[in-house]
């Protein structure tokens, strides 16, 4: 059995370094994983990926040879994915069976694998039983009403897209003060009074988008800091409840 943990979220905010973090402490929890680059444009990775898309697709040379500029070359390299799918499941499955868990680090700008086919199709050729979001909430991002509002409809969008079960994590919360976590954490527990204080919003509309924020009170949200190790193991437990059913992590 594979079990995968996509990391997704806006560009930049985070993806690589919890993939890199996380491995690190799985690693000293004694977990045994694997880890997936899908990201072709990137330059520097800071964990030891197991699967590497950059070894089907040189982005250098698409730029070279269709003089691409960089958003086109990212789309161009994105849906070329499709056409590994079966060398990628494969060597997904080959590792993914002896490891409890494969995270997989998705592209830097999301909506290259959220909603562009190739992302669909690699997440569609493994059961759904055995998958799951991390969906990463940037905290530079969230940390104003109008950005968390947002950025949940997005992670909703996503999880509509994708449609597989998601775990929420703040990301880089060493850069807030506690305060700040704190107002994230009621803002998604009570929405509609701070959805009807921002600017312009019709009282029908904030109903609405706060029912979709309401709706997510049962998916677990995770303050997270790739660079303090603060909420890893929380995130941890949580892919071992998904995963593992909360035992040993090592198999
Ligand atoms: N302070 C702090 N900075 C972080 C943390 N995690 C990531 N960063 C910084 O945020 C920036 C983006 O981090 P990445 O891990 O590359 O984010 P990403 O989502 O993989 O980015 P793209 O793939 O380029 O979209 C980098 O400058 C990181 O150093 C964190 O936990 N704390
Ligand atoms: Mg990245």
């Amino acid at each position: 059995m594979t079990n995968i943990c996509y990391l997704v979220g806006t560009a930049g905010s985070g993806k690589t370094m919890l993939t890199s973090s996380l491995q690190q402490y799985l690693i000293t929890k004694g977990a045994s994983l694997t880890t997936v680059n899908l990201d072709p444009a990137v330059q520097y990775i800071p964990y030891k990926a197991d699967i590497d898309i950059r070894d089907y697709i040189d982005y250098d040379r698409l730029v070279d040879e269709y003089k691409l500029g960089p958003n086109g070359a990212m789309i161009a390299a994105a849906d070329l994915i499709a056409d590994y799918i079966a060398e990628i499941r494969e060597d997904i499955e080959e590792l993914g069976e002896s490891s409890a868990v494969v995270l997989v680090d998705t592209p830097g700008q999301m909506e290259l694998f959220a909603y562009r086919n190739s992302g669909l199709k690699i997440s569609e050729s493994f059961p759904k039983d055995t998958s799951f979001l991390t969906f990463l909430f940037d905290s530079s991002l969230v940390s104003q009403i109008s950005g968390f509002i947002s950025i949940s409809l997005l992670a909703t969008s996503v999880q509509i897209r994708l449609n597989l079960p998601v775990t929420h994590v703040i990301t880089k919360v060493d850069l807030l003060k506690p305060h700040q976590v704190d107002d994230i954490i009621a803002w998604r527990e009570d929405p509609y009074e701070a959805i009807e204080e921002l600017y312009g919003m019709t009282r029908e509309f904030s109903a609405r988008a706060g029912q979709i924020i309401e709706g997510m009170s049962e998916i677990p949200l995770i303050p997270v800091s790739a660079l303090s190790g603060e909420g890893l193991e929380l995130l941890s437990a949580q892919i071992s409840r998904v995963f593992v059913a909360g035992e040993d992590w090592s198999i």
